[in-house]
């Protein structure tokens, strides 16, 4: 159908490498992959719409399967560059990296690790359509099999409009899955609309005529307003922007402590995609922020002279910050990425929140006296704590060990950082964990079925649940203020519950509970969901052999089918409680062949979202949320990569 030049097939050889190599530039072909594809194309929309171009971004989803994103900017230049022989439209779809050199736009979005834009998207998709508004014309570009020129450029007609709309359809053969999921979008999109006020952010999804418009001219304000709706707040939200002259390098951040939180939650963007792990930015906050508060107890007198520590003046606070830095400053460390390594971003932060904040104080006295006694109450708590460990260790008895529980079967062994507390939902499944585990490094604690699923569960009535007053006990490191991660008798906590939905509900109680009063638990990585497969594939060939495979999802039921051959039999797992203990500890205890997946709560919204639905008092709305949010075969939100060990 097509002639191809030498052009095209030195073009191809790029998108070829893609589609050889997904995972080197997405990341991975999972859903977390698929949607990498909307990102690439919605961060160049939104990179015009900072240049001061359109502030309207449509993302559709559509009923074939595609996703189409339309901007208002300029519309993609569709003129031949003279170097190339080819247009721009072309190039930015065919090749890789193309866009910023055509692109002159100051602030760069930063799609991550993996942003290399729309060509990927081209590449990995069976088809693409663009259409470009711009000087008086409609312009019409399609390209099918990742890639393949199929309509090459042509004028539609005249229009007034100027705009990109990019429409994609995800190619089967790459992906695990190619469903869009309207939560993954939606919640993407939300989070870019709080952090870019000025812009609308409009999600329609017409195969169920669900939709949703984002747009918070407060921005940050809004942000942290969101993620405190449930603390009680000491101020109103707190918030500062300025621009340094001499880099450019603008920052914002919108910051409030509550009194009933004892968590530090900040989290920082660059270019409006998240530092996760934060960078010199960060360190320029924390810097600026610990002095402004000590300089101000000293200037008021309200500390005696004494020092509070960073921690103390981070204790319940929560914080967005936010910065713009031009492409010439930007530099990331790290093996993700996630990381800012920009130098001048350290001494920029820090004048700028110690200058900020120390004004704030001093015209706003009534919130700077309640910010004061909470830092100094964070202070006395801590020393208190200390104070409490210090006798611990004086105390020359041997520590006893106590008998905590008598539901807990305790690991043998007293290498704490290697033992594994396995918490099980339910007695039967308890048992047969009980028989399965490695007795030296696994302890197992059943909790009864149905505590945790009554409705309308607060926080603080979970607490004097016997349930989690035995969680707490057996983890042997307190809660809330005086957790102390040092002292946790668990190198890995693991929650081992039935694929369904009160399994799903126990899980996200748990983890609930472990983010609110023991954060430090979930952010250093102790914390995991033990995955049980779904099936076993098995047969009897012959003298009582049996040969078998255990699956974990639909695709591997099928390649075990093929492997297990005529005549095969299934088991379909309903629940741990049908495991015999054996399998237990084949498929999802013994960590060398085990899966477990790694909780990493990153989006601090996500998390209140889901708190408040799933611990609000709506039996039916945490139901049907559930129901259509909650994928059994895949994991959630909540939780990131899949690891063994
Ligand atoms: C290259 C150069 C310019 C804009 C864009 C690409 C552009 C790309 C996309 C992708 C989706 N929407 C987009 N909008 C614009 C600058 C154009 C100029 O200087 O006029």
């Amino acid at each position: 159908m097509n002639d191809y030049t030498e052009n095209d097939i030195q073009v191809l050889k790029g998108l070829e490498g893609v589609r050889k190599r997904p995972a080197m530039y997405i990341g991975s072909t999972n859903s977390n992959g698929l949607h990498h594809l909307v990102w690439e194309i919605v961060t160049n929309s939104i990179d015009e719409a900072l240049s001061g171009y359109g502030n309207r971004i449509i993302v559709t989803l559509h009923k074939d399967g595609s996703c189409s994103v339309s901007d208002e900017g300029r519309g993609i230049p569709t003129g031949i560059n003279e170097a190339e022989g080819r247009s721009a439209l072309e190039l930015v779809f065919c090749e890789l990296h193309a866009g910023g050199k055509f692109n002159d736009n100051v602030y760069k979005t930063a799609a991550g690790l993996h942003g290399v834009g729309a060509s990927v998207t081209n590449a990995l998709s069976s088809y693409v359509d663009v259409m470009v508004y711009r000087d008086g014309e409609i312009s019409h570009m399609h390209f099918v099999n990742g890639g393949h020129i199929e309509t090459p450029l042509e004028v539609l007609g005249p229009t007034k409009k100027h705009g990109t709309t990019v429409r994609f359809l995800p190619d089967p053969a790459i992906f695990s899955t190619t469903e869009f999921k309207w939560e993954t979008v939606s919640d993407r999109l939300q989070e870019y609309a709080y952090l870019m006020k000025d812009v609308t952010f409009i999600l329609i999804d017409e195969r169920n005529g669900q939709s949703a418009e984002y747009h918070y001219p407060n921005g940050l304000v809004e942000y942290v307003e969101t993620v405190n709706q449930n603390n009680t707040a000491l101020s109103p939200v707190i918030y500062f922007e300025d621009t340094d002259l001499e880099t450019g390098i603008e920052t914002e951040v919108a910051m409030q402590y509550s009194s009933d939180d004892y968590n530090e939650t900040i989290f920082s963007y660059v270019n409006n995609a998240r530092t996760r792990d934060g960078g010199t930015h960060e360190t320029g906050f924390k810097m600026g922020l610990t002095k402004a508060i000590n300089d101000f107890c000293d200037a008021s007198k309200m500390n005696k002279g004494k020092h509070l520590e960073g921690s103390d003046v981070r204790e319940g606070l929560t914080a967005i910050l936010s910065l713009k830095i031009p492409e010439q400053y930007l530099e990331f460390e790290g093996q993700t990425k996630g990381k800012l390594g920009t130098n001048e971003a350290t001494m920029i932060v820090n004048n700028f929140i110690y200058s900020k904040l120390t004004y704030y104080l001093n015209e706003n006295k009534e919130a700077a006296f309640n910010i004061i006694k909470k830092c100094i109450d964070s202070e006395n708590a801590r020393n208190a704590a200390r104070k409490a460990k210090e006798e611990l260790r004086s105390n020359r008895k041997p520590k006893q060990e106590v008998i905590i529980s008598d539901k807990l079967t305790p690991a043998q062994s007293k290498d704490y950082a290697r033992n594994e507390l396995f918490i099980v939902e339910g007695n039967s499944a308890g048992g047969s964990a009980k028989k399965g585990r490695d007795r030296v490094h696994q302890a197992i604690l059943p909790l009864r079925g149905k505590p945790l699923n009554t409705d309308s569960v607060s926080l603080e009535r979970l607490l004097k649940n016997e349930e989690m007053s035995t969680i707490i006990a057996t983890i042997g490191a307190g809660y809330g203020q005086s957790f102390d991660l040092d002292s946790i008798k668990y190198g890995k906590i693991i929650i081992m519950s039935d694929a369904d939905s009160d399994g799903a509900h126990i899980q996200t109680l748990l983890l609930t509970f472990f983010y609110h009063y023991m954060r430090p638990l979930i952010t250093s990585g102790h914390v995991y969901v033990a995955v049980p497969p779904l099936y076993r594939v098995y047969k009897e060939n012959g003298k009582g052999q049996i040969s078998q495979e255990y699956c974990w999802d639909e695709e591997s039921l099928e390649a075990a089918k093929k492997k297990i051959g005529a005549g095969y039999k299934i088991n379909r797992y309903k629940g741990l409680g049908e495991m015999e203990d054996y399998e237990l500890k084949e498929t999802t205890m013994d960590p060398r062949t085990r899966r477990l997946i790694q909780i990493d709560i990153e989006d601090p919204f996500l998390v209140e979202k889901r708190v408040g639905i799933l611990m609000g008092n709506d039996s039916q709305v945490r139901k049907q949320w559930v129901e259509e949010n909650v994928d059994f075969n895949k994991p959630d939100p909540f939780l990131k990569e899949v690891k063994n060990g």
